[in-house]
């Protein structure tokens, strides 16, 4: 056996235990046009889908190509200033065999919020066929601000979340966030596998906290939120991130645990953050409890309105679960719109910060493998999330002994051209079955220890 090949790879998998991650971003694609959501379909076909706020979803193949036409454009529908617009995408969990997916914008006309379904077409799994569509939820709007925008199916129960703004302007002046009446300033959950063919196109889930009582709205989940703009599951074990914009003093995290059916009050307006919101008073409120109340749930990570280590505009990202970088596993991201700090929370909401992150981000995307994407709105660019300790690319020439290489570490992803010798290549390892020779300098990518 030949080590020469492999003890640098063993020396640099130790480099990178011993010094950690450190967060950086790599340009993946330009050309878009004010993104705001990044998905992926989970049908196997490797394709994310860009959500550009003036109306038209957008392809980026796994060859990394735009798709000419789009595969939606509803840009006749909306409108597209400010925080109104086409604004999420969500992709039904078994959209391979129904072909369902569902989206949230604001009207052109009359400032309404739309949750509706499409399908694909039955000829062409890049086009949309808008002949499919249904109208799931229309909300009016009081303001022009604070829309939300975002829904996401969680990976556990499987129904539909959706963040609901608390309708716009500034410090709630109608107190929708607290009014359980209105399904403003709430995260709403809904089962889109009920009434598939027949109004209203969804149900509501037995377990929703407040089936039953008169006073509330059935499909709200949760309460106290004032914009949240994005949100994440986590697919590891399905506990829900969300993100949540604040007025004048905080911007904050929210996680809560899958499963969770008792209803969560997040605190706005009585409280923006861990803070009691200064200028709160009962105007337009229900009979509250004073902030300093247990039945608010305060959020697990926050920061001011400085812009030197905090910012003014929160967007939530996800926690990374991809493969490629052993050492952001379990942690989640999150940036601001305005400063472009991002930092990094784990598990046990310890952060880091990192400044001149990527401009302006909207929002964060996985692909199907749980790769990240960071989206810069303003530059129209998709920045994937790496770890600088880790090269993306190794490079070998020459003999290459037939062995399997150690550590799971490589794959082969590149063309090459080899002779002598049969190079067989696994999910996981790169195995060589008889010595050979690579006659051009052969890219390995990095992968994976333990996934897959
Ligand atoms: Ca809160």
């Amino acid at each position: 056996m030949n080590l020469k090949n492999l003890l640098p790879i063993f020396f640099f998998c130790l480099s990178v235990q011993a010094f950690g991650q450190t967060l950086g971003q790599q340009v993946y694609k330009s050309g878009f046009t004010n993104p705001v959501d990044l998905t992926n379909a989970n049908d196997g076909s490797g394709r994310l889908f860009i959500v550009e706020q003036g109306g038209r979803i957008k392809i980026l193949d796994k060859n990394k190509n735009i798709l000419a036409t789009p595969f939606l454009n509803i840009s006749h529908k909306i409108n597209p200033n400010g925080e109104r617009g086409l604004l999420g995408l969500a992709f039904h969990p078994d959209f391979e065999n129904n072909g369902y997916l569902f989206i949230n914008y604001v009207t052109r006309s009359v400032d309404t919020t739309i949750i509706a379904r499409y399908t694909v077409s039955n000829s062409n799994p890049n086009i949309v066929d808008t002949t499919s569509l249904k109208i799931l939820l229309k909300i009016k709007q009081p303001y022009s601000n604070h829309n939300g925008g975002c829904l996401k199916f969680s990976p556990i129960d499987g129904y539909l979340y959706i963040g609901m703004g608390d309708g716009g302007s500034g410090g709630d002046p109608q107190c929708y966030a607290q009014n359980t009446a209105s399904l403003l300033g709430k995260m709403l959950r809904i089962d889109v596998n009920q009434n598939v063919n027949t109004t209203p196109y969804y149900g509501i889930p037995a377990t929703n906290p407040f089936v039953g009582n008169a006073s509330y709205k059935p499909e709200i989940w949760a309460v106290g939120l004032r914009n949240p703009w994005r949100f994440s599951f986590d697919r590891a074990n399905g506990s829900l991130w969300i993100a949540d914009v604040g007025q004048g003093d905080r911007e904050e995290v929210n996680h809560t645990p899958a499963g969770s059916n008792t209803g969560v009050n997040y605190g706005w307006k009585v409280k923006e953050g861990t803070f009691c919101h200064y200028d709160f008073n009962n105007s337009g409120c229900p009979s509250l409890p004073g902030c300093t109340s247990s039945i608010y749930t305060d959020p697990v990570f926050e920061y001011g309105r400085q812009n030197i280590d905090g910012g003014q505009s929160i967007s939530g990202g996800f926690v990374y679960r991809g493969c490629d970088f052993p050492n952001l596993r379990g942690k989640y991201i999150c940036s601001d719109h305005l400063s472009n700090n991002t930092w990094l929370v784990d598990s046990l909401y310890n952060s880091s910060i990192h400044s001149n992150f990527i401009s302006n981000v909207s929002c964060y995307g996985e692909d199907e493998t749980g790769e990240l994407y960071g989206v810069s709105r303003s530059l129209g660019t998709i920045y994937r999330i790496i770890d600088t300790t880790v090269p993306l690319t190794k490079s070998v020439s020459g003999a290459i002994p037939a062995t399997q290489f150690a550590l799971d570490t490589f794959k082969i992803t590149a063309p090459i051209t080899v002779t002598g010798g049969v190079l067989n290549v696994t999910s996981k390892n790169l195995v060589v079955a008889s010595n050979v020779n690579v006659n051009n300098a052969l890219q390995i990518n990095l992968i994976k220890p333990g996934c897959q």
